[in-house]
């Protein structure tokens, strides 16, 4: 595990130092080589992580998906998904190219608590991360807000919108989560490339404002 995340991370920088000296210098310095930067992909369990990583990736998502048991059936929710019958159990892995010279790499976290053990890991060089929310499941966002907030890394909530649900305005999912004003908050489809781009472009022009100088 922490070798395959240090190999695309751009530093091993602590949990605590997100590393912007990538960011600063892709501003700065655009003839350079491209720049890695590692994204996480967090939010609860059935929001669309695996779907979000999909719909961008230019390599074949990695995905760990395992078939669902009912050792799982108290801890995972399936009211909202009744047709999920898979589920990532360590982690889904993806790259998109951004401009030729700006790399992401995506890696979406495993959404059941009981992985949690595996964020610090996976946060660890990382510029910032996309909070999914689905309004119907808005709690289920609060751990992961909970963890950046706590670990300073930046963040946007992306609120994944499903058909046939009610549509929030992002200032009142913004309310709801009591997330602070600097923070993006948009309305996307996890399975709309467009939108997802849209998302992964506002997180790095957040990360890059939140960079100190
Ligand atoms: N209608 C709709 N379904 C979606 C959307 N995003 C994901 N899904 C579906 O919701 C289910 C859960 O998505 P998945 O990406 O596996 O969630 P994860 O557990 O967060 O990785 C899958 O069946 C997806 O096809 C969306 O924006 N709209
Ligand atoms: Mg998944």
């Amino acid at each position: 595990m922490d070798s395959a995340v240090s190999d695309v991370s751009p530093s091993s920088d602590p949990v605590e130092d997100p590393s912007e000296e990538g960011l600063r210098d892709w501003q700065l310095d655009r003839s350079k080589a491209p720049i890695a930067t590692k994204i996480v992909v967090a939010g609860g369990f059935g929001v669309g992580k695996t779907t979000f990583v999909g719909s961008v990736s230019e390599v074949r998502p990695l995905r760990t998906e395992a078939v669902m048991t009912s050792a799982g059936e108290e801890t995972d929710d399936l009211t909202a998904t009744p047709e999920k019958t898979t589920t990532t159990v360590v982690m889904d892995f993806g790259r998109l190219t951004l401009d030729d010279d700006l790399v992401l790499y995506l890696f979406g976290t495993p959404g059941q608590q009981r992985f949690w053990f595996l964020w610090d890991d996976l946060v660890r060089g990382a510029i910032g991360a996309v909070v999914l929310a689905d309004t119907r499941r808005l709690s289920d966002c609060f751990p992961a807000l909970d963890y950046f907030e706590s670990c300073r890394l930046p963040y946007v909530v992306a609120v994944n919108h499903f058909e046939g649900t009610e549509t929030y305005d992002a200032q009142d999912v913004r309310e709801a989560l009591s997330v602070p004003a600097g923070v993006p908050v948009l309305t996307m489809d996890a399975r709309k490339r467009i939108t997802v781009v849209d998302t992964l472009l506002a997180l790095v022009g957040h990360a890059l404002e939140a960079a100190p100088e």
